[in-house]
């Protein structure tokens, strides 16, 4: 299949017509078991946390989306970073991001770092001489996050990647900010993506999972497949249908909020109460360039500074209609968020404003409405500051 354009793989990799029944679209493999003829003797599957039909179409399709040969779905993204990080066994030291989600630092802080006796070091990947300069005799583990959540930097993949290369690091990419359609770190020479599938490749904010591809299917592909199944984090067959029927139009979705958000963007930019617009898109970001380069779009989430204290933002906060205040980000619909209190008060507070998430940073996840409607909503909320 890889000959084919990136939404033909999305519609049909992995989802042949069902072999018992012809049906187009993958069944719903409803079954916790499968009867074997003699012991052992059976067609594939045996056990569903093991292994079913729809989550091997899913896992299928997702690894063709992002070039890898390998595929995992989990229960959730955070479940999917566990097994990845498990996967490089107890003690050693991890070089991450500094800007990350916020589950995803209490994950390394809170259970990784106490039950796996790991070290992690959060760097600024931005500037890739830092992430080498960090660099210590027992580093296994690079751990990226580009677009990074919330504050929307860009990490040089192609960089980081070779440095990660010549040291014979792990490289690890989160690319749930910029879905599979918009960025595919694998290409620039990664060696494991991580998703959030909770976000833009599902799409419809109705189920809660998480996928790993590895570029190889070597030794550390099948770790991560015996952890899927040994610890049994895995997604049920009704999220992996829900999930491979978003992915058919992720392409036309990422297009969409690719587009509405840079029209956010440039109008936010203009607004008298907005300070800083965070955007990539934006031809005045430090990131524009590199963006360029290595993404399709600029993806739709955007963050912004108001112009005011903690108290302004509670106020813009609640007088949005159309952006739902809510965590999470990559639905059709439009949801907005303040990191310091909602995704990201996991962190501690001086970390985060050394980081620079203050508590008037706005995170927006636009979504695919009519672009009129959410200039309109955003208008109405900065003029209640
Ligand atoms: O929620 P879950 O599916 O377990 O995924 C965790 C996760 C991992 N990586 C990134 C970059 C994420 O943004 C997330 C989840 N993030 C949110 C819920 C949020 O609102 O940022």
């Amino acid at each position: 299949m890889s000959k084919y354009e990136f939404s033909t793989r999305a519609i049909h990799e992995g989802q042949k017509p069902d072999s018992a029944t012809g049906a187009v679209i993958t069944p719903i493999y409803a079954t916790s078991t499968f009867v074997q003829e003699s012991p052992g003797k059976h067609k594939g599957y045996d056990y569903s946390r093991s292994g079913n039909p729809t989550r091997a179409a899913l896992e299928e399709c997702i690894a063709s989306l992002e070039n890898g040969a390998a595929g995992y779905a989990f229960a959730s993204g955070l479940a999917a970073e566990s097994a990845v990080i498990d996967a490089i066994g107890s003690e050693g030291h991890v070089i991450a991001t500094d800007d990350l989600y916020g589950g995803t630092f209490r994950l390394l802080e809170q259970v990784k770092k106490n039950l796996n006796h790991l070290r992690v070091t959060y760097v600024d990947f931005t500037n890739p001489d830092a992430v080498e300069a960090a660099i210590e005799k027992d580093t296994k583990l690079i751990w990226v996050e580009t677009p990074t959540n919330p504050l929307l930097k860009i990490v040089d993949l192609e960089s980081i990647a070779a440095i990660a290369a010549k040291h014979h690091l792990i490289s690890v990419c989160d690319n749930t900010f910029a879905s599979a359609y918009l960025q595919n770190p694998l290409d620039f020479g990664f060696d494991v993506v991580v998703h959030s599938a909770t976000k833009y490749l599902n799409g419809h904010s109705d189920i809660i999972a998480g996928v790993v591809v590895t570029k190889e299917n070597n030794e550390l592909s099948q770790r991560i497949k015996f952890l899927q199944n040994a610890i049994g984090s895995v997604i049920s067959p009704f999220d992996s249908f829900l999930l491979l029927r978003g992915l058919k139009t992720l392409k036309l979705r990422m297009e969409a909020h690719s587009k509405n958000a840079l029209e956010i963007a440039r109008f936010l930019e203009k607004q008298p109460n907005v300070e800083k617009v965070l955007y990539p898109g934006l031809p005045t970001s430090p990131y524009y360039e590199i963006a360029k380069k290595q993404m399709k779009h600029f993806g739709g989430m955007v963050s912004f500074f108001i112009r005011g204290d903690a108290e302004a933002t509670r106020r813009f906060l609640e007088n949005t209609k159309l952006f739902s205040l809510a965590e999470s980000l990559g639905g059709v619909e439009s949801l907005v968020e303040a990191p310091a209190i909602m995704t990201h008060a996991s962190i501690p507070k001086e970390i985060r404003e050394q980081n620079g998430i203050y508590d008037n940073l706005i995170r927006l996840s636009v979504g695919i409405e009519d672009s009129q409607d959410l200039v309109r909503d955003l208008t109405t909320a900065l003029q209640a500051i």
